[in-house]
């Protein structure tokens, strides 16, 4: 039995948390095409069975991007990045785009990478959009670097390569126990995945900076025998993006509390009655006492 933790590591936007539920075959970390969409460690479980019996267990750590902070949120999701690095077998580095040098975000990431003395794969992800020249272009200059231990081109989305992926990841696991039972596919209890969905609504729905000021906290969580009854907070940081969230006649709120609950619906397999209200807090991002109560620290 081979295992081990591996950490998914990159700029905002690059599709990690696209790669982990593919990965697994199922949602379980929220995405969008608005960078900064993850805030957690997201931890994902594959274990590969072989005539009935688990062969290899990866545990997946998808992280938020990294990207230089503007607010203590910012500078927390950094954080979180910065210390799975450290704690990971194996690192996953992933990019979507060629390298543009040391000052660059790749360039910041690669000096963490280099202080790290774990097995490290160049994942270049999206290659549905780069085209064969631009990527061989990628690939060299990385290759050149010697710090990569393999390199494997990705299309997340389509999951194309995930397989051949995950096979390179097998080769560096190393002797260890299941960490999980065969089954599982993630240790989050399904009150945060409930408020991640209501947050990935919130970033598809909202434009601009509000929804990377919105956080949901679940206030009510009641398991009935057909429904479950959710209570859900979105805070935001303005009166003015109160209003633009719940919109005119609330038909905004409705419309993300919808989406939501048709998904979360899905996840739970049960009917859901969601009540959403919306609340302003100011400032929140830059304050330690609320980013730790809207669940942002450390486990
Ligand atoms: N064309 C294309 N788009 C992709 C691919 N992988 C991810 N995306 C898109 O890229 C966007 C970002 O994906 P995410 O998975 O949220 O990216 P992330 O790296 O987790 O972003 P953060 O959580 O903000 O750090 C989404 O719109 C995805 O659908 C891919 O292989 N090809
Ligand atoms: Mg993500």
């Amino acid at each position: 039995m081979k295992s081990g933790f591996v950490g998914i590591i990159g700029r905002p936007n690059v599709g990690k948390s696209t790669l982990l539920n593919s990965i697994l075959g199922e949602k379980i970390a929220i995405t969008s095409s608005k960078p900064q969409t993850t805030r957690n460690a997201i931890r994902g479980i594959w274990t590969r069975m072989e005539d009935g019996e688990p062969v290899a267990q990866a545990v997946f750590i998808d992280t938020p991007g990294i990207h230089k902070p503007k607010n203590r949120l910012g500078s927390y999701m950094t954080g979180v990045s910065a210390n799975t690095l450290k704690e990971v077998d194996v690192i996953l580095f992933l990019v979507d785009s060629p390298y543009e040098g040391e000052n660059s975000g790749d360039g910041f990431i690669l000096k963490m990478l280099k202080a790290a003395n774990t097995p490290k794969i160049l994942v270049i992800n999206k290659i549905d959009t780069i085209g064969p020249e631009a990527f061989a272009q990628i690939y060299s200059t990385y290759e050149e670097m010697g710090l990569f231990d393999a390199i494997i081109g990705t299309c997340a989305t389509q999951g194309r390569n995930v397989d051949v992926l995950l096979k390179k990841i097998e080769e560096y696991l190393e002797e260890g126990p299941m960490f999980f039972p065969e089954d599982m596919i993630t240790d989050h209890p399904e009150r945060f995945l409930v408020s991640e969905i209501i947050r990935e609504k919130l970033l598809m729905y909202l434009e601009q900076e509000i929804p990377h000021g919105v956080a949901v906290e679940i206030e009510s969580y009641e398991e009935g025998e057909n429904l479950t009854r959710i209570g859900a907070v979105i805070y935001c940081e303005r009166q003015s993006h109160k209003g633009i969230i719940i919109g005119k006649q609330g038909r905004k709120l409705k419309g993300i509390g919808k989406a939501a609950r048709e998904e979360i619906e899905a996840l739970l397999g049960t009917k859901v009655y969601l009540e959403t209200f919306v609340k302003v807090k100011e400032h929140w991002r830059d304050s330690d006492i609320a980013i730790s109560n809207f669940g942002y620290r450390k486990e």
